[in-house]
C-alpha cells in the first residue's frame, strides 16, 4: 500500500529532529569537558551514549506505534524516546540533571522514563527485553490490541533474558516486537566474535517466530518490516523479531577513540545516511520541495534551540530531594 505523504514528511521530521538534537547534545557535552576530560562536568554531567546514524530504525518503528504501545529503550534511547513522540524540553533538562527533566533530574541520559508515553529505558544491557515481554503480557491479559516494542543491540541479544522471553513470548503468543539494532559493535567487539549466526533474524526460527534483517539505514524498509511485525501482534498473532542492520557515526560512548573501526568503514556508511538520503528522495519524488525540506530543518532546529533554553534556565533540584523516590 502506498504510504501517504504526509506520513513520510513525518518520518523525515522525526529522524531530523532526533539527529539535531543530538549533535547539539554532543556539542553541549563537551562544553565543560576539555581540554581535560572530567565526565562530572556540567551542563551535562556523566556519560553519554549516541545514536546518530541510527535514526531509520527507531523513526521507521515507532510511526505504527500509538502512545499507549510500550517501548523498552536501552542505553543508547534518546532516538526511542523522540521517535514515541517524546518532549524534547524535559529529555534536554533530564540530561542537564534539572528539575523540570523527566525523572526530576534523578535518572540521567540512560534512565529516561514517561509514564504517559509508556516509556523507561535503562543501562542494562538486554533488561529490557523481559519489561516488553511483561506489558505485552498485560496487554493480552486485559484484552487489548496493544503492542511492546523491546529495542536492544546485537551486544545484547546475547544476554539469556533475550531467549527465555522469545521463548515465553512465543509460547503464548504474546504481543512484543523485539528490534534488534545491529550497528557492527558491542562498544569494540564485533558481532563476528561475539555471535554465532552472521543474523540475529535467524534467531527467531528457534522460537518459531518470524525474523527479518532489514537495511537500517533505510527509513521504508524498517517502517515496512516494523509494520507488518505490529499489525501482526495486534492481530494476537504473537511476537517477532527484526534485526536492523546499521552503523553508529560516532563512538560507543562521548569520549571513546573508536581505536576498532577500519579505515574507511564510517566514509562507506555516510553514502548510506538514512537522513541525506530521505530528504533527496522526497525531492525526487516531489513529495517535498527543496524550499520545504529546508523549512522542516528550520522548525526542528528551533525545537531543539528551545529545549536547550529550557534546559540550561531550568532550576536544580532541590538537594534535600535527593532521596525522594528512591527506593533503599
Ligand atoms: C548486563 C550488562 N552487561 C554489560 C554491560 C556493559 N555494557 C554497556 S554497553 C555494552 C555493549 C552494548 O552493545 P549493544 O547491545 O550492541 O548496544 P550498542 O551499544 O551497540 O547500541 C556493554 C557490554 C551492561 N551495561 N549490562
Amino acid at each position: 500500500m502506498p504510504v501517504e505523504r504526509e506520513k513520510l514528511v513525518e518520518l523525515y521530521r522525526t529522524m531530523l529532529k532526533i539527529r539535531l538534537f543530538e549533535e547539539r547534545v554532543a556539542e553541549i557535552y563537551w562544553e565543560g569537558k576539555s581540554p581535560v576530560f572530567n565526565i562530572a562536568a556540567d551542563p551535562i554531567p556523566g556519560e553519554m551514549h549516541l545514536y546518530i546514524g541510527e535514526e531509520a530504525v527507531a523513526t521507521g518503528v515507532c510511526a505504527h506505534l500509538r502512545p499507549d504501545d510500550m517501548v523498552a529503550g536501552t542505553h543508547r534511547s534518546h532516538g526511542h524516546y523522540i521517535a514515541k513522540g517524546g518532549d524534547l524540553k524535559k529529555l534536554m533538562a533530564e540530561l542537564f540533571g534539572k528539575k523540570t527533566g523527566l525523572c526530576q533530574g534523578k535518572g540521567g541520559h540512560m534512565h529516561l522514563f514517561d509514564a504517559g508515553l509508556h516509556f523507561g529505558c535503562g543501562g542494562i544491557i538486554g533488561a529490557g527485553i523481559p519489561h516488553a515481554v511483561g506489558a505485552a503480557l498485560a496487554f493480552k491479559m486485559q484484552g487489548k490490541d496493544n503492542v511492546a516494542v523491546s529495542f536492544i543491540g546485537d551486544g545484547a541479544a546475547n544476554i539469556g533474558a533475550f531467549h527465555e522471553s522469545l521463548n515465553l513470548a512465543a509460547i503464548w503468543k504474546l504481543p512484543v516486537v523485539i528490534v534488534v539494532e545491529d550497528n557492527l559493535y558491542a562498544i569494540s567487539v564485533p558481532k563476528s566474535k561475539s555471535t554465532a549466526v552472521k543474523s540475529n533474524a535467524e534467531r527467531a526460527a528457534a522460537y518459531g517466530i518470524p525474523g527479518v534483517l532489514v537495511d537500517g539505514m533505510d527509513v521504508m524498509a524498517v517502517y515496512e518490516a516494523a509494520g507488518e511485525a505490529i499489525a501482526r501482534a495486534r492481530r494476537g498473532e504473537g511476537p517477532s523479531l527484526i534485526e536492523c542492520l546499521c552503523y553508529r557515526y560516532r563512538g560507543h560512548f562521548e569520549g571513546d577513540p573508536q581505536l576498532y573501526k577500519p579505515e574507511g568503514e564510517e566514509e562507506e556508511w555516510r553514502k548510506k545516511d538514512p537522513i541525506p538520503n530521505f530528504r533527496a528522495k522526497l525531492i525526487r519524488e516531489g513529495i517535498l520541495t527543496e524550499e520545504e525540506a529546508n523549512k522542516i530543518q528550520e522548525e526542528v532546529a528551533a525545537l531543539v534551540a528551545e529545549a536547550e533554553k529550557f534546559a540550561r534556565e531550568s532550576p536544580w533540584p532541590e538537594p534535600e530531594e535527593a532521596l525522594k523516590h528512591v527506593f533503599l
